[in-house]
């Protein structure tokens, strides 16, 4: 295959970034920029500054930045595929590489080289078909991306002995297109598999990757349009989240992409995590089957709320990590669901857990963040089209999320990073630590 333009661009840019990096590393690695306390030890290290990516920064009141433009922007900036308002999926996984808006014929460049790649070998189905059939629908997409490592380009050319450090983003690169490529027929397949008697539809190649996507599902228009945004919007969320970082990890140890991605992939899976799309619609359902199908009123919704929150458990899709206000992608699919779906109850439902739930929260006093995140929207936008089997949900995350990772570990590699290793500390270093108000030097 002739090297792309896409490869060319990201080829250029590691190479004017290595300095960089090695430079802050050489001369200025003493230069302390954070002090970890017994709180961010023991509390999965929140807001510890130790992981570095340029693809995208989360700030904790104006939501995420991909390469530095906000949603709306990075939506606006996008060229469009034709005939749709929504971005080509394959403009933004270019835009996430390289920093750079490619031109249409660059974005319809990757949509063709993906097209080329994208067919799922029938060895994959195989191993899915293995799977007993009440195996979860995560379950099956990590097992799909794991079957393909066989084929990692970056695994056998490490194996050969020949791969010098600053060519390693090359291999990674080429694994990142082809899983990049295959997501949507292997996520598609595992909902035909699961839901729909097993019956495939074949990709077109006149669709881009949305596109395909939509149809290999089997749902029509515009299912595809929402899908492009939907992928966009959980592609990436800086590096410090559990995909994410998940993903980063194995790769630092020089796993290729399938095996980093199938981690990140599993980590998604929590319910604090990607499942808690799965789980709002749970509890949607649960509301609703107690009200024998009605929309609760708000001071009935508040009543639900605090039966949750007094068992215990957390209300999904609200509180977050990191942000501290509305999540800017709770707010993107609002606007569509706004434009497209006003009339719908579940749309509806989301409205008014939206005016309640925060106030609820508050009240509860244990959350930093009372404000919703894009899992409190994304199943009711999926039901409205007709992905009704909620349990898919996180797959379709996971498709998304994707994106941003294998864009991430392909930089990994790029600038060399190294293999991750914190250091642990007993309980009893803490404790003698804390007697003495701090650990001397
Ligand atoms: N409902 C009830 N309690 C909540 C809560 C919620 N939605 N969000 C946080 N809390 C609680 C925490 O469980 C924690 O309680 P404990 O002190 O008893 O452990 C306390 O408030 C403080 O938590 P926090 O610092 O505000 O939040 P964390 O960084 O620990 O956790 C998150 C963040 C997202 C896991 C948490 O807000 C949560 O469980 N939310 C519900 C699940 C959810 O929507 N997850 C999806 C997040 C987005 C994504 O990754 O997809």
């Amino acid at each position: 295959m002739p090297e792309s333009t896409l490869k060319q661009t990201l080829k250029q840019k590691i190479d004017a970034f290595r300095p960089r990096t090695q430079r802050l590393n050489k001369d200025f690695a003493e230069v302390v920029i954070d002090k970890v306390t017994i709180g961010q030890a023991i509390g999965g290290a929140r807001d510890v500054h130790c992981l570095v990516t340029d693809i995208s920064y989360l700030d904790p009141q104006e939501g995420i930045r991909f390469r530095g433009r906000t949603i709306p922007e990075t939506f606006a900036a996008l060229p469009k595929v034709p005939g749709g308002e929504q971005p080509y999926v394959e403009g933004f996984f270019y835009f996430l590489l390289t920093g750079d808006i490619p031109t249409p014929q660059q974005a319809e460049e990757v949509a063709a080289e993906w097209r080329a790649r994208g067919a799922l070998p029938p060895y994959v189905l195989n191993v899915l078909r293995a799977l007993a059939p009440d195996t979860h629908p995560m379950t099956m997409l990590s097992a799909g991306v794991l079957a393909m490592q066989r084929e990692s380009v970056f695994a056998r050319r490490y194996g050969e002995g020949t791969l010098k450090k600053n060519d390693q983003w090359d291999p990674m690169y080429e694994d990142a297109m082809t899983l990049a490529a295959r997501l949507p027929a292997l996520a598609a397949s595992i909902y035909r598999m699961k839901y729909k008697g097993g019956s495939f539809i074949t990709p077109s190649p006149d669709l881009d990757w949305g596109g395909n996507f939509a149809r290999m599902m089997g749902i029509a228009r515009p299912y595809d349009e929402v899908m492009r945004m939907y992928f966009i919007l959980h592609s990436d969320h800086e590096s410090g989240n559990v995909s994410a970082h998940a993903t980063h990890l194995v790769a630092s140890t020089l796993s290729d992409a399938y095996y980093s991605l199938s981690a990140g992939l599993n980590g998604l899976a929590g319910p604090l995590h990607g499942l808690a799309n799965q789980e709002v619609l749970a509890w949607i359902h649960h509301v609703l089957q107690k009200m024998e199908g009605r929309l609760p009123t708000a001071e009935q919704l508040k009543q639900f709320l605090w039966e949750t929150l007094n068992a215990g458990q957390v209300v999904p899709g609200y509180g977050h990590a990191v942000l501290r206000k509305t999540d800017p992608r709770f707010t993107a699919l609002n606007e569509f669901a706004r434009k497209h779906m006003p009339k719908d109850p579940l749309f509806q439902f989301v409205n008014l857990m939206y005016e309640v739930a925060p106030t609820v929260l508050t009240q509860h006093g244990k959350t930093k963040n009372p404000w919703p995140n894009v899992d409190a929207h994304s199943g009711v936008i999926q039901v409205h089209y007709g992905v009704t089997e909620e349990d898919f949900y996180t797959v379709l995350f996971g498709v998304g999320r994707a994106l941003g990772v294998l864009a991430n570990i392909v930089w990994d590699r790029g600038l060399g990073y190294a293999l991750e290793r914190p250091k642990s500390v007993t309980i009893e270093m803490l404790e003698k630590w804390a007697s003495e108000g701090g650990r001397k030097a």
